[in-house]
């Protein structure tokens, strides 16, 4: 749809940026933390771990003067299960709860709004070892932490994500899951690690609207829109297959508490019939988020299966397709330009996306990931030029106006990320910040925060309230 006039995002836009603990924070056994997933997996050769990170949990005050310097209304962050509880349930440890509460005191000091997500890829260790989201023992750890994040952080934190990106923990499984590859049906294992944190985030929206009446509570999968690679009706259902187990098996869970048919004959087809025990389901539709949150980088693209070996593609990277014999096929949109790590940049998918969700939910959206990894580069006298970055996010934003003026009510744009730090597969040379954190790999150099071109930019739209883009 053309429009003649662009409707002005709203007053009070959440505009701002992500991160998540264990990407920026570092400190990973400093002050009584346990371990994580995260610390405990195998990282690609030739990139880092995720002990020192942007090393944030040091650096935390001089970050977020940074980002009220560039006038963010709101920061996305996520808190470490494994900092308030090292051994996932148990004894609460005092020098986490310390941690966050300094943290979120220093953000609301600066007049931002934390948002804060509660899990986002960290389960604690000491959860997995006893089977993790397949031991439903998970589930009453999450409850239990849930509350302690209530109970402690709740008179400052309006905003709750519940679990970041469930839908790519179950379809990208062996890469950010917890899940063993090697069992004899490891997706049905997956699939019932996923009722389990559903019906945990039923319960965490749940406890939240009791404890915290005035606070919203949602969740934050990854979304995008679908295509099929042509108009053959085949291609059409492929994509509307990929759509309904990608993308709406999660929000209708979360928004709706039902399984959505396709899905849910999937299963059955499969042999991933998840274990629903006596009170699951009414749990789950007892649950009711206030707000949709999503992350959104690319679109994607599949065909018809072939069922001839050619389905299934490489699962190592959460945003490319990975294809399912019988079901779908992965495909490259001829239209679209990828970036330097194979994802299509798809700034009319972002719009369409908008449309799509509001139009099925009618719940008011925030999007907590956009963004652009490159290998920015320092140049002398502490300059990182970053055009590509502002080209990538002004497009993005344009067509998230573009949707507001279609209609769709959107709160707040968080992309990713606030500051530099460690990608999921990636290493810290994939860099998506406004803020440049001055390490290698290997080296720590000095950890030095330098502003990159895109924070000034960044700044100015702020300013503005997006009416100044370019
Ligand atoms: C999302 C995750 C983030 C972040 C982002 C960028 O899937 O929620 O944690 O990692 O992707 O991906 P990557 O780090 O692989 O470049």
């Amino acid at each position: 749809m053309k429009h003649n006039k662009l409707k002005p995002f709203p007053k009070g836009f959440f505009w701002g940026g992500s991160t998540s603990a264990y990407q920026i924070e570092g400190a990973w056994n400093e002050d009584g933390k346990g371990p994580s997933v995260i610390d405990m997996a195998k990282y690609p050769e030739g990139t880092t771990d995720f002990k020192v990170a942007s090393d944030h949990y040091h650096h935390y005050k001089e970050d977020i003067s940074l980002l009220a310097e560039m006038g963010y209304k709101a920061y996305r962050f996520s808190i470490a299960w494994t900092r308030l509880y090292p051994n996932g349930s148990g004894e609460l440890n005092p020098k986490g709860i310390e941690f966050y509460n300094n943290l979120i005191n220093e953000i609301v000091a600066h007049g931002i709004e934390p948002i804060v997500t509660m899990y986002h890829f960290d389960l604690p260790y000491a959860l997995q070892q006893k089977g993790g989201w397949s031991n439903r023992e998970t589930i009453d750890a999450f409850e239990v932490y849930a509350q302690t994040l209530f109970e402690n952080f709740g008179d400052r934190v309006n905003y709750w994500l519940t679990i970041n990106e469930q839908n790519m923990m179950i379809l990208h499984g062996d890469a950010i899951g917890t899940v063993d590859p090697n069992l004899e049906n490891p997706k049905k294992e997956l699939y019932q690690q996923n009722h389990h944190m559903l019906v945990a985030q039923a319960k965490a929206m749940n406890l939240c609207h009791q404890m915290l009446p005035n606070a919203k509570i949602g969740p934050a999968p990854n979304i995008v829109s679908i295509y099929p690679a042509s108009s053959k009706p085949e291609d059409i259902m492929a994509a509307h297959n990929y759509s309904a187990i990608r993308n709406w098996l999660y929000l209708d869970m979360a928004v709706f508490g039902r399984y959505n048919a396709t899905a849910w004959n999937y299963f059955q087809e499969k042999g991933y019939v998840p274990t629903i025990l006596d009170g699951d389901m009414e749990v789950l539709a007892s649950a009711n988020p206030d707000f949709i949150a999503f992350n959104y980088y690319t679109s994607q693209t599949v065909a018809a299966s072939e069922e001839d070996g050619s389905d299934v593609g490489h699962t190592g990277d959460q945003h490319i397709t990975i294809g399912e014999p019988g079901v779908y096929k992965g495909a490259t949109n001829p239209n679209l330009k990828k970036n330097e790590f194979g994802w299509e940049i798809d700034p009319v998918g972002f719009r369409n996306t908008l449309r799509e969700i509001y139009d099925r939910y009618n719940l008011p959206l925030i999007i907590t990931e956009n963004g652009l990894g490159a290998f920015d580069k320092l140049e002398e006298g502490d300059v990182v030029n970053d055009p590509y970055r502002i080209d990538f996010l002004r497009k993005h934003i344009e067509q998230m106006q573009l949707a507001i003026t279609d209609g769709v009510e959107v709160f707040g744009f968080c992309p990713w990320s606030a500051i530099d730090l460690i990608s999921t597969h990636q290493g810290c040379s994939k860099r998506y910040g406004f803020i440049f954190v001055n390490r290698d790999e290997f080296d720590l150099k000095d950890l030095r925060r330098i502003r990159k071109q895109s924070f000034y930019w960044y700044k100015e739209l702020i300013a503005t309230n997006g009416e100044k883009l370019i």
